[in-house]
Parts: C-alpha cells; sequence; structure tokens
C-alpha cells in the first residue's frame, strides 16, 4: 500500500504509477495546467524505453470485470494490452474474454454490447481537457460510436456510451467500490482504478463522439500476432501508420462499449528517421568515401 503525504491511502504499487497519481494530487489541488503537463512529461520519462519491432505488455487486473451479479472472469474481462511501433505502423493488441464482434445483451438498449472505440490521448493532459485533441479508432461497425466511418479519427471528443450498454454502477469511482465490495480487484492497465486521468464521477469516454477522419487501420493478422497470449480467449489487435501521431508519450485506454472492463496503456512512440534522410545520409558517406579514395580528401590522421 503506498500513502500520500496527507496519509492518503493510494493504491498504487509501481513507481511510475506511483508517480502518475502524485503529480495529478498535486496539480489537482493547485490548479496549473502548466504542472498537470510538467507531471505528464516527467511520467512519461519512466515510461520504459521503446525499442522498435518489439512488443510490449500491459497488465489488467484478472478479476475487474462485471456480468449481471458476477465480478470477475467475465465475458468482458480483458487481462492484457500490448504494444508495439514498427517503422511505418502502430500496433495495439488485446487479450481478454471478449469477442471482436460483440455480444448480445438484454441491458443493452440496442441488445448488443460492441467493441469499444480505442482512444488515444498524446496530448500530455487528462482525458477531460485533452477532448478535441484525441486521436481515436472505430474498428467496428456494429457499436455506438458517432464516427461515419471506421478509421483512425483526429481532433476527437469522446463519449461514454455505458451507461445505454448496461453497466449498472453509476459512475467510474461506483464501480471501482462495485468490484472492490466484490472481491474483486479494478485496475486500468497501467493506471491505478482510482486514477485522476480519468474523472471518477461520470463514466470512462469509450467511443468517438465527433472527429475527423484521418486513415484506415486494418486488423493485425495471426502471424502479426504471432507470440501474444493470456488467460483471455481471444487475442487480436489493429494497426495504424505511425507518423500519424507526434513523437513522445501517449496513452490510450479501450474496454466494451457497456466499460465492465477497461484497460489503459501508457507507451511511447519513439521518432523513426524519415527514408529520405537514411537514403541521403548513405549517400553522403558514399560520397566522402569515394574523395578519401580518389584523394580529394586525405584522412586526418596519419
Ligand atoms: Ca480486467
Ligand atoms: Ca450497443
Ligand atoms: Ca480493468
Amino acid at each position: 500500500m503506498v500513502y500520500d503525504e496527507t496519509g492518503e491511502i493510494l493504491m498504487e504499487i509501481k513507481s511510475t504509477e506511483f508517480t502518475f497519481i502524485k503529480c495529478f494530487h498535486h496539480a489537482e489541488k493547485s490548479l496549473l495546467a502548466p504542472l498537470v503537463i510538467a507531471c505528464l512529461l516527467s511520467f512519461g520519462s519512466a515510461v520504459q524505453a521503446a525499442t522498435l519491432n518489439t512488443w510490449s505488455e500491459i497488465l489488467d487486473s484478472p478479476n475487474d470485470s462485471i456480468q449481471g451479479d458476477t465480478v470477475g472472469g467475465t465475458v468482458y474481462e480483458i487481462y492484457k494490452a500490448f504494444y508495439r511501433q514498427r517503422e511505418e505502423r502502430i500496433d495495439l493488441a488485446f487479450n481478454t474474454n471478449f469477442p471482436f464482434q460483440g455480444v448480445s445483451s438484454s441491458f443493452a438498449s440496442d441488445g448488443y454490447i460492441g467493441f469499444g472505440d480505442i482512444i488515444i490521448n498524446t496530448t500530455g493532459q487528462n482525458l477531460s481537457a485533452a477532448q478535441g485533441e484525441l486521436f481515436a479508432i472505430r474498428a467496428v461497425s456494429n457499436n455506438n460510436s458517432a464516427a461515419p466511418n471506421l478509421g483512425l479519427l483526429g481532433d476527437v471528443s469522446a463519449k461514454s456510451v455505458a451507461s445505454q450498454n448496461g453497466l449498472k454502477p453509476a459512475n467510474l469511482q461506483a464501480y471501482n467500490s462495485y468490484v472492490q465490495s466484490n472481491g474483486g480487484q479494478p485496475s486500468i492497465g497501467d493506471l491505478p482504478a482510482n486514477t485522476i486521468y480519468f474523472d471518477q464521477n461520470v463514466h470512462i469516454p469509450n467511443v468517438i463522439a465527433s472527429g475527423t477522419w484521418l486513415d484506415n487501420v486494418q486488423w493485425l493478422s495471426p502471424a502479426d500476432l504471432s507470440g501474444l497470449g493470456g488467460p483471455g480467449q481471444y487475442t487480436y489487435g489493429v494497426s495504424f501508420a505511425s507518423s500519424i501521431l507526434p513523437d513522445g508519450s501517449f496513452i490510450f485506454h479501450w474496454g466494451p462499449e457497456c466499460n465492465n472492463d477497461v484497460i489503459a496503456g501508457i507507451v511511447e512512440k519513439i521518432r523513426v528517421p524519415e527514408p529520405s534522410n537514411v537514403l541521403g545520409f548513405a549517400l553522403m558517406l558514399i560520397g566522402l568515401a569515394t574523395k578519401f579514395i580518389t584523394g580529394v580528401v586525405k584522412p586526418a590522421l596519419k
């Protein structure tokens, strides 16, 4: 258990999460926006170093989903998220019991709980402050997203459709309490359940309310997902053009439309040299080598 200087219990265990919470507690009290940004930037520096073409794994509690009166291990349970940056693509994948096609539910007003949109925040601010500046992916047509087309959108505002899809607790705080009082341990991937990255007094926004379409996304193939897995029944994911996102740390989150489990990851997009720059540098080296060989440039050391 971790406590802050006022004696308040923080749920965090990992040092990076502790830094995050401490930052937001201070920033929230001081109401200084620059401090929020500074905190997120410092938090970003705590993100494990990103390596091209290597998957990183984000763990979620294995028992913080809700289905009817059941807590933990339900059809909505999310166990892991995975993140990988290739030179031109970013891949996001999930290990979960939730099928990407969604599930029928009598608790949903439309009788169906779909795959929520994946919300991406590159602003260094909490989610409420970043509204209108988010990126997001609508990957399925059978959900309650307001995005008119599938794909990756920018300038996104996100909204929650959790209540209309049958979520019982009134807000995130109530959801966490419900899970805890029924023997589960709520978490939101890299974020603690009581994070102030999300407004605890409302449901986590889980679909696109508005935005500008930017590009198509692709579902990852079984070969792309090779080596990934976990306790969940399914592992699947999407990829999109890495050039669309700015370099640096960002936070993404995802869950089914009902928010009966949610996972978030704090990851980093690293700068990849432009192919033209690499080519230019190679040509420069070839030119320099030619000059050495032809004697135009003499080596400094004899
Ligand atoms: Ca979970
Ligand atoms: Ca629905
Ligand atoms: Ca969770």
